[in-house]
């Protein structure tokens, strides 16, 4: 084989690759151009029933077992039939993701539950029934669980979000506005001595507080229900509170 039939045949096989690339590359152009494409997210760190945008992105910093929540809005994509759409959350300054965070999970606007991409900050509204966007244009709600403190210098933010509608296109969502981040102060613990959770305070809620007691943020076990102060030390101060709702139980 000489060296131009080579070449002849090195050019047809990079004419084939464009033409193919071109064709594949085509419609990825046009996914960007769907009803959704370009819209605005919102997040809201203010949990209500039903849903209202106030657009709260400052939270008090969080502790190991600390709950995130927020809501997701896109006002623009009101009325609007979707199939869904998927987001991928990540923290700033490259905070490994599940080093802080452990459970991911949420609700869409229908009240399905989201579903998780194993192993990512992932998760994805599936609807087939294609439902019309409610007017306020709320999409769901996300709930975090901390398993590390999350500080001041922190920032949460919606790495991308795609959205679908009615053309099937996958249209990113504009994620500009998508960033919660955290005061200096923790949120006070509203577990009111009730530490396991079973709806009373009694002895059971005192040993489960004793297993914890003299642990501060960076301690493994560390357990912010019992943290009532949230001074991020579980502490005297903090037995004072329990005993107080303690002599309260009926
Ligand atoms: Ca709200
Ligand atoms: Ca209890
Ligand atoms: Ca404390």
């Amino acid at each position: 084989m000489t060296i131009g039939k080579i070449a002849t045949g090195v050019k047809g096989v990079l004419l084939f690759i464009t033409v193919l690339t071109t064709s594949i590359i085509t419609p990825c152009n046009e996914s960007s151009g769907g009803e959704f494409a370009g819209m605005l997210l919102f997040l809201d760190t203010e949990v209500e029933t039903p849903p209202v945008l106030n657009n709260t992105l400052t939270i008090p910093k969080k502790r190991p077992g600390d709950t995130i929540q927020f809501q997701l809005f896109a006002p623009t994509t009101a009325d609007q039939r979707t199939y869904g759409y998927e987001m991928e959350l990540a923290l700033s300054d490259d905070k490994a993701f599940f080093d802080h965070i452990g459970n991911i999970s949420g609700k869409g606007f229908t009240g399905t539950s989201l579903r998780r991409t194993p192993g990512r900050p992932r998760i994805a509204a599936l609807i087939l029934s294609i439902p019309t966007v409610p007017e306020n244009g709320y999409l769901g709600q996300i709930n975090l669980e901390v398993i590390k403190p999350l500080e001041e210098e922190t920032t949460l933010t919606v790495k991308t979000i795609v959205m679908a509608g009615l053309s099937g296109e996958l249209d990113y969502l504009d994620i500009s506005e998508a960033a919660i981040s955290f005061t200096g102060t923790f949120e006070p613990s509203d577990s009111n001595g009730d530490f396991d959770g079973d709806f009373d305070v009694d002895f059971a809620d005192f040993i489960a507080f004793v297993g914890v007691f003299g642990l501060s943020i960076s301690d493994t076990n560390f357990d912010a229900r019992m943290d009532v102060d949230g001074d991020g030390i579980i502490n005297f101060v903090d037995f004072l509170a329990f005993v107080d709702a303690f002599g309260n139980n009926p």
